[in-house]
């Protein structure tokens, strides 16, 4: 436990870290505020009922989250501060009910995570990945590389047209993609056509892009039924969450070839990727970097240590979910 000089705030608060955060945030958190490593506890459980009344803050991420167990641990909590902009693992039904504040990181993330998007767009499209690996194996003097696929010209389904989403649109447009969409409702400013269904979506698209929340009411939203709306010549692009997808029912198509590729941020078990999945030529891997570049890492930090201040002065929050 560290008591330490207050940054700028008009009252002591104690804030519980519920795992390990952006490092340059925890230093910032441990400056200003009375705060305690809740992983770091050799007993996490002893450890919040001896303390649990403490703490009125709970910083936490997009990949720790927070349960309705922890919460309810917390009877002082007057905010869970979320690093990332997911908040599918907060129960936030457990948070309204108890009158806590949730907030999160959102638009500071949204170039990042649309590059990493058109950056998998493209590696599956003109197969990067394993351009570089025909260089390494040193087949390039003995054979030709198979041809890729242009993307100019093709359309791009974009499954939920959030400030990520768009950042998606403009992106693949200056490709020379044509875009649709996919989302809850039709947004009035956007000259792209709009799909009721996702399934009606991927049948025209050539390429399917998830941007959409995780969570119960997106889960396994993309199944087999479209997979099969996609076609053996479609491209699946995820870099919103696993859990959107079927990821059997992704890996059966891929093998199969119902769908040409798919490029993946995101998996239904983070860290662990089957190795069924590893073995496919025709996807493209990465460990959830869409955010993760120091800029907006650090960006996403700043708006954590922001809301949490904004609290602790009694002004509005700056983002609440
Ligand atoms: C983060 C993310 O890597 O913002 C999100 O929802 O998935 C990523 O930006 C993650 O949440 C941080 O742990």
């Amino acid at each position: 436990m560290t008591n330490t000089a207050t940054e700028s705030l008009n009252r002591p608060i104690d804030v519980l870290i519920a795992g390990p955060l952006h490092p340059g945030l925890m230093q910032r958190l441990e400056g200003a505020y009375a705060t305690s490593r809740l992983w770091e506890q050799s007993d996490s459980r002893a450890f919040l009922s001896e303390h649990g009344t403490r703490f009125e803050v709970l910083a936490t991420s997009g990949a720790i989250g927070a349960d309705k167990m922890l919460i309810e641990s917390l009877p002082n909590l007057k905010l869970i501060a979320s690093f990332g902009v997911g908040v599918d693992p907060i129960d936030l039904q457990a948070a309204a009910s108890r009158g806590v504040a949730v907030t999160n990181t959102p638009n500071v993330l949204n170039g990042c995570v649309a590059d990493a998007a058109l950056g998998l767009l493209l590696g599956v499209a003109r197969r990067i990945a394993e351009a570089d690996r025909f260089i390494r194996a040193g087949e390039w003097t003995t054979n030709k590389f198979p041809l890729g696929t242009k993307i100019g010209g093709k359309l791009c389904g974009i499954v939920g047209m959030g400030g990520i989403g768009r950042e998606i649109a403009s992106r693949v447009v200056a490709c020379g993609m044509r875009v649709a969409y996919y989302g809850p409702t039709p947004k009035s400013d956007l000259p792209y056509e709009y799909y009721g269904s996702v399934i009606d979506l991927a049948r025209v698209a050539d390429v399917l892009v998830l941007s959409l929340p995780g969570g119960d009411k997106t889960r396994h939203l993309v199944d087999g039924h479209v997979h099969e709306a996609l076609g053996p010549q479609g491209i699946l692009i995820n870099v919103a969450r696993g859990s959107v997808v079927d990821e059997d029912a992704l890996e059966n198509a891929l093998k199969n070839g119902e769908i040409g590729g798919a490029g993946l941020d995101v998996f239904a078990n983070e860290p662990h990727v089957p190795s069924s999945m590893i073995a496919l030529k025709n996807v493209l891997l990465t460990p959830h970097i869409g955010s993760g570049t120091k800029e907006t890492r650090e960006a996403m930090a700043h708006l954590v240590f922001e809301n949490i201040d904004a609290m602790v002065r009694g002004l509005p929050l700056i983002s609440p979910v």
